[in-house]
């Protein structure tokens, strides 16, 4: 099993600059322990990020072709890409979105997302263990566990 797992804008940064809200990791770290913890689970991710809305969409069309399941963190184009979230409704799998800070927690303008509606689910403010849990939720759900 493939799943997809994107990062938007600025998530290159991780680890450099405010540690204080997105944590110490590099995002190569998050994403080369959540490939091993997927790996036991026996499936393959396939992490990529980008600061470029129209390339994360492409990324999303191509999901649909051949992964069985996405997890992102769009950053701030959570709060207003209705591109994103038009991608999102127009392909067949599941998607998880993450965030590393309590996105209610913080900004007014950071408390809508726009495109939680056509997720299967949401894990704001755990840090980066957040793409873990988005994993097991996901692979929770491909497999029609109950609850
Ligand atoms: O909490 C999250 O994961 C966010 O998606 C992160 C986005 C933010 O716009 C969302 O509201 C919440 C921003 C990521 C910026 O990451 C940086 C990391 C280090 C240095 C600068 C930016």
């Amino acid at each position: 099993m493939k799943l997809m797992v994107l990062n938007g804008p600025n998530l290159n940064r991780l680890g450099k600059r405010e540690p204080h809200i997105y944590g110490h990791k590099t995002l190569e770290q998050i994403m080369n322990s959540l490939e091993s913890i997927a790996r036991e689970s026996g499936c393959e991710i396939d992490a990529r990020q980008s600061n470029h809305e129209g390339e994360l969409i492409d990324w999303i069309h191509e999901a649909a072709e051949g992964y069985s399941g996405l997890i992102l963190n769009a950053g701030a184009y959570t709060h207003y890409s209705y591109a994103i979230r038009d991608a999102l409704a127009g392909v067949d799998i599941p998607a998880i979105e993450v965030h590393l800070s309590n996105i209610y927690a913080r900004e007014s303008f950071r408390h809508t997302s726009v495109i939680s509606e056509v997720t299967i689910g949401q894990i704001s403010g755990f840090g980066n263990i957040g793409y873990e849990l988005a994993l097991k939720g996901l692979l929770h759900y491909l497999k029609g566990e109950e609850n």
